[in-house]
């Protein structure tokens, strides 16, 4: 089928309508539109639900105008193109955001207002897309954010799982998995695009062939073939016409049902094929930082990276680019190696299938791609074995084989026959059985390597990427991550957001480093007064969820110290339990102790198959069990979990924080991104110089960041030396009280045996230090007290905090990126322009 060229004079509206205008209104009528024709539904009989709908359709249509007119424009101009190839993308809703950069946020409001409904309410109706774990996939989010914002062409690809990360309870202090089915009232954002559906191979044998010109090519006959749909949604910037896409794809079978079988009286053998080929996008990995040997999970990566990758060459054939332009057309970021199978597809794609010669193929490739790495954990980096690799991928094992003979004689070349040298660059793995290394293949196949924080950027070259670092020392360079201010404070905290516009004006939003103006004011009362109050009413309001979910009440008049991101040991949040079991004690002991209240929030999932991780939050419900119900104790301590911790449930949460905790082990959190939200919402950190909680505290200024613990030197040279856990056990008697009512069933009626597996690796083993770090935690947070107890000292630092954050807006990391690594310019959309095809 001839696809028809898209001509800038057929798209875009002339007037205001029904499906473009943003007067109250207008909104209104084309909301009840949407209610009668898309949902079916008159007022008396509408859902909540079919009132979210309508008003997401509504704002849809807003999109597509510009949505439309985008596409347009980067098709006349054959814009260059950033494609960011991310296995998640952690999206969260998108109706709240697309109305805050529609700039109709408040025109909405007063609409369903006038219309005796709650905006809150439908926004509350919406199902976020779980696509991710967290910050991994949060980032992509993020930076598809500012990518629209900062007008520059993109197409996120990814995976369109049919169940994201699952929905977490919390049954008798355990938590519990519940499939998290987010399509199961459909999807307003989606737009299924069937006719750019491409086909994927798996398994099966190589053969050799002679191609027209009699010259030999390798062919693929595969095993089986799947379907890939893509699934587009809009992606739209802040205050600006450019809508990029956020590609999806969904795995099918070619041919849904097999008629032989179904003749042959196998009625369910004739859906089999369907049923298998769909397995495919079912579900999301929920394995934060560890990778599982999985073959299905080869399978995602492979199948939406080759999606991706066909439907690129299918835009250049279409914009009739040549394929030796194909780095110049596209900028490819692989977000960490998940997509890192990336290289030896494109190479695929370009020798077998379009005919082209090693040498100019490889020379794309690597001008074609970009790799972000994301964490140092050892448990992290993927390899597969070649018993699975070659019996998916048989074709792109020869030519991972070929890619590594040639980079290694160049290894040869510049340092001389250095066997163990070779050995450790090798892309393959021969230690211990036989593996491919993706951290390898993306190293060698991109022009540009990057860690996510200045201090993991430089442990990435002395330590899990060095003898690469030292092969090409060019490639390697530091993006500092960064989180949209967009959803992260506009949205989340709208109070603030007004208190910052009333007194500096709005620029901020896009130019974040110029909420610096606000410095001016961190001493004013009547600013800091009105800052308080903002806060308090975050609390307030964060009490009231917390007494929603989990029947606990606490004092919005507290220090509110929260710690929510995944449960992991390197994050230590039982450290964090260490601190209130601590301060348990001490009013215990002295029931009329004077400290300052404080409510220990915690959220977070656990990877299914992580024993100590669950057990962790186990523990935190248990110690939260007896604090809470101890009469003794009162307001002055509350412990809180909250279950199901994802983007939409975050949101209240930043805002209300007074402390930020971010307390991993040196050296072992890559950058973090939730102690950018905290501290952009004037919460206060507690921290370890890990990730970017160092360049954070620069920024802020070390006089308003509470610090403490081991450096990274300080864990590497005490690992050398011979760490001794239990001999600071022994000699510190608050940390002994504490492991000691943890062991003998203090918390858990008795029970001695459930926190053992925990203690006994505290006191033994220690891998991530806690016992080395309790005393100058405790120390610090005591630090932390007395400063709260100064309420102009503790506003003035709040105040600044979020002052000095400009830098950690997504928006500077993405022009970074573009400037260092993608080079690639803002292609602003005009509607007026594309409308008369005269821009
Ligand atoms: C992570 C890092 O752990 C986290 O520190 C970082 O902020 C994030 C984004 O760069 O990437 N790496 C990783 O595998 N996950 C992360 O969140 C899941």
């Amino acid at each position: 089928i001839q696809e028809p060229q898209l001509q800038g004079q057929d798209v875009g509206m002339q007037c205001e309508d029904d499906r473009t205008g943003i007067g109250v209104e207008t909104l209104k009528r084309a909301f009840l539109d949407n209610l009668f024709y898309v949902q079916g539904k008159f007022p008396a009989l509408a859902t909540k639900h079919d009132y979210y709908m309508a008003l997401a359709y509504t704002v849809r249509d807003r999109l597509l105008q510009r949505w439309v007119n985008t596409a347009a424009i980067y098709t006349q101009e054959g814009s260059r193109t950033v494609a960011y190839l991310s296995a998640e993308f952690l999206m969260g809703p998108h109706l709240g955001n697309n109305l805050i950069n529609l700039g109709i946020y408040n025109q909405v409001q007063q609409a369903m207002t006038e219309l005796k409904l709650d905006l809150k309410e439908l926004l509350a109706k919406e199902e976020e897309p779980g696509l991710g774990n967290g910050g991994l996939g949060r980032l992509a989010a993020c930076y598809l954010d500012s990518l629209a914002s900062l007008e520059i062409p993109t197409l996120g690809y990814g995976i369109r799982y049919e169940f994201g990360i699952f929905d977490q309870i919390i049954r008798n202090g355990w938590q519990v998995e519940k499939t998290d089915k987010w399509l199961r009232y459909g999807n307003p954002w989606e737009i299924a695009r069937p006719e750019w559906a491409v086909s994927v191979k798996f398994g099966g044998r190589t053969e050799a062939h002679k191609n027209a010109q009699g010259r030999y090519q390798v062919r693929w006959v595969p095993h089986k073939v799947v379907l890939g749909i893509p699934y587009d949604t809009p992606i739209l910037g802040y205050k600006v016409n450019t809508a990029n896409t956020l590609r999806l794809w969904k795995a099918e079978a070619p041919e849904s049902f097999d008629f032989e079988a179904f003749n042959r009286g196998n009625y369910y053998g004739a859906v089999d094929q369907k049923v298998t080929s769909e397995n495919l996008t079912k579900v999301l990995y929920p394995n934060d930082e560890t990778y599982e040997g999985k073959q299905l999970r080869l399978e995602q990566q492979y199948f939406f990276v080759s999606c991706a990758l066909q439907d690129m060459l299918r835009i250049m054939l279409r914009q009739k680019l040549p394929l030796e332009q194909f780095h110049e057309k596209f900028a490819v970021q692989l977000n960490d190696t998940h997509p890192a199978i990336a290289v030896a597809e494109l190479m695929r794609l370009l020798l077998d299938e379009h005919e082209m010669d090693w040498e100019p193929a490889w020379e794309i490739t690597q001008k074609t791609f970009g790799y972000t790495n994301h964490t140092l954990l050892p448990e992290a980096l993927e390899k597969w074995s070649l018993k699975l690799f070659s019996s998916l991928l048989p074709r792109h094992l020869e030519i991972i084989y070929e890619i590594n003979w040639r980079f290694l004689e160049q290894v040869r070349h510049k340092f001389g026959t250095d066997e163990g040298r070779i050995g450790r660059l090798s892309l393959i793995d021969e230690n211990d059985g036989k593996f491919v290394r993706m951290a390898h293949l993306a190293c060698v196949g991109s022009h540009r390597i990057n860690g996510v924080a200045e201090l993991h950027s430089e442990l990435l070259k002395k330590t899990t990427l060095l003898d690469f670092y030292e092969f090409f020392p060019e490639k390697f360079t530091n993006v500092t991550n960064g989180v949209t201010p967009r959803r992260w404070i506009v949205l989340s905290n709208p109070k603030l957001a007004n208190l910052i516009t009333s007194c500096i004006g709005d620029s901020w939003i896009k130019h974040l480093e110029d909420v610096q103006q606000i410095e001016t004011f961190a001493q004013d009362p009547g600013f800091q007064k009105e800052w308080q109050q903002i806060k308090r009413e975050n609390k307030v309001n964060v009490a009231s969820i917390l007494l929603d979910r989990t029947g606990v009440k606490v004092d919005p008049d507290s220090l509110f110290d929260i710690q929510v991101k995944r449960i992991h040991q390197y994050k230590r949040q039982h450290l964090n339990i260490l601190h209130a079991i601590t301060l348990y004690n001490q009013i215990k002991q002295n029931p009329n102790l004077d400290i300052t209240p404080r409510t220990l929030i915690f959220a977070g999932k656990a990877a299914p198959g992580y024993y100590i991780a669950k057990l962790i939050i186990k523990l935190i419900d248990s110690v939260a069990d007896v604090v809470n119900k101890d009469p003794d104790i009162g307001d002055r301590l509350k412990v809180v979990f909250l279950p199901d911790y994802n983007v939409k449930n975050s949101q209240p949460i930043y805002p209300a924080a007074d402390l930020s905790e971010q307390i991993s082990t040196a050296g072992k959190e890559a950058s973090g991104t939730g102690n950018m939200k905290f501290a952009m919402n004037g919460a206060l950190t507690i921290g370890t110089l890990d990730g970017a909680n160092i360049e954070i505290r620069n920024a802020v200024g070390a006089e308003n960041f509470f610090l403490f613990g081991l450096t990274t030197e300080d864990v590497g040279a005490l690992r050398l030396t011979g760490y001794r856990p239990w001999e600071y056990y022994e000699a510190n008697p608050q940390l002994k009280q504490a492991i000691d009512q943890i062991a003998s069933g203090y918390f858990s009626h008795g029970d001695r045996r459930l926190f053992k597996p925990l203690v006994d690796l505290l006191l033994d083993k220690d891998p991530f230090m806690l016992m080395a770090d309790y005393q100058p935690y405790i120390d610090c947070q005591q630090q932390v007290s007395q400063t709260y107890r100064d309420r102009d000292r503790w506003l003035q630092m709040s105040i600044l905090n979020t002052a000095r954050m400009g830098k950690f807006s997504s928006d500077r990391a993405i022009r970074e990126y573009c400037q260092q690594i993608w080079k690639v310019k803002p292609v602003p959309v005009q509607l007026a322009a594309a409308k008369t095809g005269d821009g």
